[in-house]
């Protein structure tokens, strides 16, 4: 493992405000977002609004690292070149996601365990002389009646912490996300608890691997009511809890935390992001920015609609969301003057 590979990797990745768009959908979620828009849900669609997204002027402003799905990378744009190329270009740093998704954990109803890591050796080897330069795998924890369980959360971190090594190993960046999903009736609290649990045992499992902290970037959730609690929090307080959570489970020497958005919309994400950076400024070990995917996504591809005559606006979009979230990184982001 070269170290400094690792930290010269995330410093170019969060340079000037930027932070990273996740276009990683696995088939199944493309077929669940293009089927929503109303898109046709094939391959070759895939391939065309992932060639909108990597070549839109100016995304390079505000994105300094794109992860990728394992199609995309080995796919061409209609003038042949590969999709990976296109974004090192434009500057952007590669990424690649290699879980093989969150899957039914037997024995423990409604709780998933994220699966990928045999071959997982062999496959970064292969997705390096392809210009991925860092590696995403995602655990999913869901609160509910007697959930988390401690099986599940130690399962989860247990592969996450492989996964690590593994990527570390190879000169990789791993990004490790523990999401704990917005889904359900929980208060912020009830997230603050289980996402507090859930990085403390995820950075218990860390230590023990071996794993060189300086050399990841972790992207949590936000600490945030589910989507059907009824007490539904301020930005700020959101904030607040948030940072409190991190500060009490995350080490200094992390460099980068790069939240998802989990369903929030755009400006409410921007909001969280924009807040988290303006009010505690001084209570923030680590470069806190953005590893968005529908909050940066989700207008421009209601907008493309699947039509090449939609293209211009789409990227426009794609632009003007993934700004937003870079000047919120940087705390200067106002939803009163800007959209
Ligand atoms: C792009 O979505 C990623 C998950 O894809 P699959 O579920 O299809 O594997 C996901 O990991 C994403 O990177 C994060 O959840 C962030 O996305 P959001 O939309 O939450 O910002």
């Amino acid at each position: 493992m070269n170290t400094q590979i690792l930290k010269d990797t995330i410093q170019q990745i969060f340079a000037n405000g930027k932070g990273i768009l996740a276009m990683d959908e696995s088939t199944p979620t493309c077929i669940k977002r293009f089927e929503a828009a109303g898109i046709p849900q094939t391959t070759e669609m895939y391939r065309k609004y992932r060639e909108l997204i990597v070549t839109t002027p100016g995304l390079n402003e505000s994105i300094g690292g794109a992860i990728l799905f394992d199609e995309t990378i080995r796919q061409k744009t209609d003038d042949g070149e590969p999709m990976a190329k296109v974004l090192i270009k434009a500057g952007i740093i590669s990424g690649i996601k290699v879980d093989m998704g969150a899957k039914s954990l037997a024995g423990f109803p409604n709780e998933k365990v994220t699966e990928g890591l045999d071959g997982l050796r062999e496959r970064l080897t292969e997705y390096k002389t392809m210009g991925a330069c860092f590696a995403k795998w995602r655990a999913v924890i869901t609160i509910g009646d007697g959930i988390p369980t401690n099986a599940c959360i130690e399962a989860n971190v247990h592969a996450l912490a492989r996964y690590a090594a593994l990527c570390q190993e190879a000169d990789i960046v791993p990004i490790v996300e523990p999401e704990v999903l917005m889904d359900g009736n929980h208060t912020l609290q009830q997230c603050y608890e289980v996402t507090e649990r859930v990085l403390k045992a995820l950075f218990y499992e860390l230590y023990q691997f071996k794993i060189d902290l300086e050399g990841i970037i972790l992207k949590p959730n936000m600490v945030i009511a589910g989507k059907d609690c009824p007490i539904q929090n301020s930005i700020d307080e959101v904030a607040e809890a948030t940072v409190n959570c991190l500060r009490a489970s995350v080490p200094a020497s992390v460099p980068a935390i790069a939240f998802l958005s989990g369903g929030q919309s755009p400006k409410v994400a921007a909001e969280h992001l924009n807040a988290i950076n303006k009010n505690f400024k001084d209570r923030l070990p680590w470069i806190v920015a953005f590893s968005f995917a529908r909050a940066i996504q989700q207008p421009a591809l209601d907008a493309w609609k699947g039509e090449q005559s939609n293209m211009e606006e789409a990227q426009k979009l794609l632009c003007k969301y993934a700004k937003m979230a870079s000047t919120a990184r940087l705390g200067k982001y106002n939803s009163m003057t800007e959209e």
